[in-house]
């Protein structure tokens, strides 16, 4: 079993941080108005360093970048199927582009320097434009320098309305952060370490919601929630547990599932993954109830949040009788008959025997972890060679084999896929997704219909293990 490198969440560390050491956790703030009118469907993001407050008041604010000077950047509610344009403008000090993850978006629309488009300069300007085929819960993010530019704050929830959502009394939207702050309240140095990215990547210390360390989630007895919660970190991966509640997954990467509680109860989110839940407000008026991620295990665990119940009478006798299940997006669903098949090896880090890495691939600058023997590092390469290539409307499976001893949140971009098997057992609820977590050793077979033509990214979403060869490029032409 590996352990991580260094103890991230511990008492002692987090004591740094005094009235934030309990809490680590943070407030679902109301999601923020949308940036554009309503049906108006054009938005402005303007990415530029900004001071803002993570921490509690009586901590110092922190400088990082974001999208419109709010951390994270605003959320964007946009229509499905109605055509959609967002103007970015780049304020930083360094090239940037956005990728729209998980929306199956046109291949020039993807934001992956090089592959598909010049990085946008700073003092310049770029317009996606796109119309979002699916409903569901999508993150933006940046995608070059993705490390440093993720790691400073630069991302935001994207939500794609559905024309008749369930009915629920409200919904919140969380973006949850990972933060490695100093005692002095700024982020810590030392992005790409060397020794971090051949294991879990960079994890930190802090974790927020919607950009905030907050210790409670003011609720009401009766009420229904549907929350959309977003791994937006770049290493941490998280398991939360919802003390006396049970919830009730309805998507997952914003695809709809067969409605259902996660395995033990415990929501499992590698970074850049998503899920909808459901969320009946079942306990008693006045109580409070801890949101736990014990992900890296018992002494590492911390309470994300609390659910505080109003002392008032519970909004409704009985919880509320109303179906949840989402309609489907139309997503083609992949002929497994007729599909090509192609098998993906993620090798390297540590404790993988990279003594069996080799070849040209391995060569290249910072490579620790490759591709079927191939490393591709950075944030995306112009003329990088595709893995293969699929004929355009074939459907695919990729058997993918992690031979690492680490987890890997493998991420396609372009296509939402089906989970097919773990190990060799087949995946309930009909699962989709757009970001598929392996753990150490594991196998899954993910199918899709490669009906999106380009070039498009297959990377591992910790960050630094992207960053240092963790990945490719899958063609469909
Ligand atoms: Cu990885």
């Amino acid at each position: 079993m590996v352990r991580l490198p260094v103890p991230v969440l511990s008492r002692r560390r987090f004591a740094q941080f005094g009235a934030a050491a309990c809490g680590l956790a943070v407030l679902g703030r109301p999601a923020r108005a949308p940036a554009a009118e309503p049906g108006a469907q054009s938005i402005k993001l303007r990415a530029a360093p900004t001071r803002v407050r993570l921490l509690p008041d009586e901590f110092p604010e922190t400088d990082v970048w974001t999208y419109d000077g709010a951390e994270p950047g605003p959320t964007l509610h946009v229509q499905q199927n109605v055509p959609l344009s967002v103007a970015v403008e780049n304020a930083l000090p360094e090239a940037t582009t956005v990728h729209w993850h998980g929306v199956r978006v046109p291949n020039a629309m993807d934001g992956v320097p090089g592959l598909t488009q010049p990085a946008i300069k700073p003092g310049e300007a770029f317009t996606y434009a796109f119309t979002p085929p699916d409903a569901g819960t999508f993150l933006y993010h940046s995608h070059a320098d993705s490390l440093a530019q993720v790691g400073r704050g630069l991302a935001g929830a994207l939500i794609v309305g559905e024309a008749a959502p369930p009915k629920v009394d409200r919904e919140l939207v969380w973006v949850v952060q990972d933060w490695r702050l100093t005692p002095n309240g700024s982020i810590a140095p030392g992005f790409g370490n060397r020794m971090e990215a051949a294991m879990s990547g960079r994890v930190g210390n802090t974790v927020t919601i919607n950009g905030r360390v907050t210790d409670a989630i003011p609720v009401r007895a009766g009420a229904r929630v549907r929350l959309r919660i977003i791994n937006a970190a770049t290493g941490r991966l998280m398991r939360l547990a919802f003390a006396g509640h049970q919830p009730v997954v309805i998507a997952r990467d914003g695809q709809p599932c067969d409605p259902h509680e996660p395995a033990d109860g415990r929501l499992l989110l590698g970074p850049a993954m998503r899920a909808d839940i459901m969320l009946d407000m079942a306990a008693e008026p006045g109580s409070r109830h801890a949101i736990t991620d014990d992900f890296y295990g018992d002494e590492l665990a911390y309470a994300l949040t609390e659910l505080v119940y109003d002392p008032g009478p519970p909004v409704r006798a009985h919880a509320l009788d109303a179906p949840v299940r989402l309609r489907p997006n139309p997503l083609a669903e992949p002929d497994l008959a007729s599909a090509v098949r192609h098998d993906i090896a993620i090798a390297g880090g540590m404790m993988s025997g990279m003594g069996m890495m080799g070849g040209m691939g391995m060569m290249r600058r910072r490579a620790t972890w490759a591709i079927n023997g191939v490393s591709m590092t950075g944030d995306g390469q112009k003329d990088m060679p595709p893995l293969f290539t699929i004929p355009r409307g074939r459907s695919c499976v990729l058997a993918l084999n992690n031979e690492t001893a680490w987890w890997h949140p493998m991420h396609l971009h372009g296509h939402s896929f089906r989970v097919l098997m773990r190990n060799g057992v087949g995946v309930p609820h009909r699962e989709w997704g757009d970001t598929v977590l392996l753990a150490p050793r594991e196998r899954a077979e993910i199918a899709f219909v490669a009906d999106n033509p380009g070039d498009w990214m297959f990377h591992c979403h910790v960050t630094d293990h992207q960053m240092t060869g963790l990945m490719g490029v899958i063609r469909v032409a």
